[in-house]
């Protein structure tokens, strides 16, 4: 553990990027403001799954450039880069052979970002990883989370609360069923294609803790040196991973003790909503980072691009006055 995470302690600065299929809709379903995290689209609309696939046949980012993007980040300081290969909503950034539910055949712009976003992080020196929801999958049938249904395991209206698997065994193979059919083999997939530097997941109180250990193992079954998050797994112990993450928290909560990375967005979303004008100005962020460090943390600072796959111009500025700070800081 020590040997892997050297670079990510160094790096001290990130850049996490939520983008998907939901940018397009930035934060807006049949012409009314959906609120919250943009990214949770599909669960606020309760969105089928054919639905939610008709927004997909209109995904055609063509502003998107890869280098554009990691230059951006390499600009603003940043020597990190993670990026969500399939957030909650389970469909796929990249090309994968484990699910229909993805970029390549669902939308016309058949190109895979996430190999594009890989080969621009490994020319630029820039260390790159994925967010993967490896818990939340709205569009498995048998994971976890999908709770605009009262029957579905982790359902927060009949179930409820971390323990949801403690109280209801009879939703314990199903849950294995979507880790064997689509989590393992993803997160492998992209250990094997991509070769991340990082791994980041999220939500593991929608699994059963045995299934969250499963998947660690697994991951390390493929690569041993790749730094996983601490929200891949969590139990009264602690979290099982190589730092933990703080939520998007004021800085005076920031841990001092051990490895831990905080992940505040430029707004209140994660993912890209046109609503959305709550953007925080650079100074908060260089404090931030300045606050951060001194506590011995790193900062993963959030942006969520456009559907059209430009940056949204409140972000790149921002992105570009830390850029200036930190050339002046050299
Ligand atoms: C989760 C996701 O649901 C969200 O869409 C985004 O990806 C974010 C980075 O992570 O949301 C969370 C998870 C944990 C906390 C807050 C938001 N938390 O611990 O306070």
């Amino acid at each position: 553990h020590d040997q892997r995470i050297v670079w990510w302690r160094e790096a001290k600065f990130g850049m996490f990027i939520h983008w998907g299929v939901y940018s397009l809709a930035g934060g807006e379903w049949k012409g009314k403001e959906v609120g919250g995290y943009a990214e949770h689209l599909m669960r606020k609309e309760k969105i089928s799954r054919e639905d939610y696939l008709k927004l997909a046949a209109q995904f055609n980012p063509s502003k998107f450039d890869a280098e554009e993007w990691v230059l951006a980040a390499k600009k603003a300081g940043m020597n990190y880069f993670i990026i969500t290969a399939k957030h909650h909503d389970g469909f796929a950034m990249y090309d994968t052979d484990f699910s229909a539910f993805n970029i390549i055949k669902q939308t016309p712009f058949k190109r895979d970002p996430m190999k594009e976003l890989a080969d621009a992080c490994r020319k630029h020196d820039m260390k790159f990883g994925f967010y993967y929801s490896h818990a939340f999958d709205w569009e498995h049938p048998d994971a976890p989370g999908n709770d605009w249904e009262y029957d579905n395991p982790g359902g927060d209206k009949l179930i409820g609360g971390a323990n949801w698997y403690d109280d209801h065994p009879e939703w314990l193979p199903k849950a294995v069923k979507y880790v064997n059919e689509k989590s393992i083999p993803q997160i492998q997939e992209l250990l094997k294609k991509y070769h991340p530097d990082i791994l980041w997941f999220d939500t593991p109180h929608k699994l059963p803790f045995s299934e969250n250990l499963r998947i660690l193992k697994a991951i390390r079954a493929v690569d041993a040196n790749v730094v996983v998050n601490g929200r891949l797994a969590r139990s009264a112990q602690g979290n099982f991973g190589d730092y933990q993450n703080t939520a998007d928290r004021p800085a005076e909560f920031f841990p001092v003790k051990g490895d831990w990375e905080a992940i505040p967005t430029t707004n209140e979303s994660y993912g890209y909503s046109k609503y959305d004008h709550s953007h925080k100005p650079a100074s908060f962020f260089i404090q931030l980072l300045a606050k951060a460090a001194s506590k011995g943390g790193n900062l993963l600072m959030n942006i969520g691009p456009m559907g059209d796959g430009a940056f949204d111009p409140k972000d790149t500025k921002i992105l570009d006055s830390i850029g200036l700070w930190m050339d002046k800081n050299k």
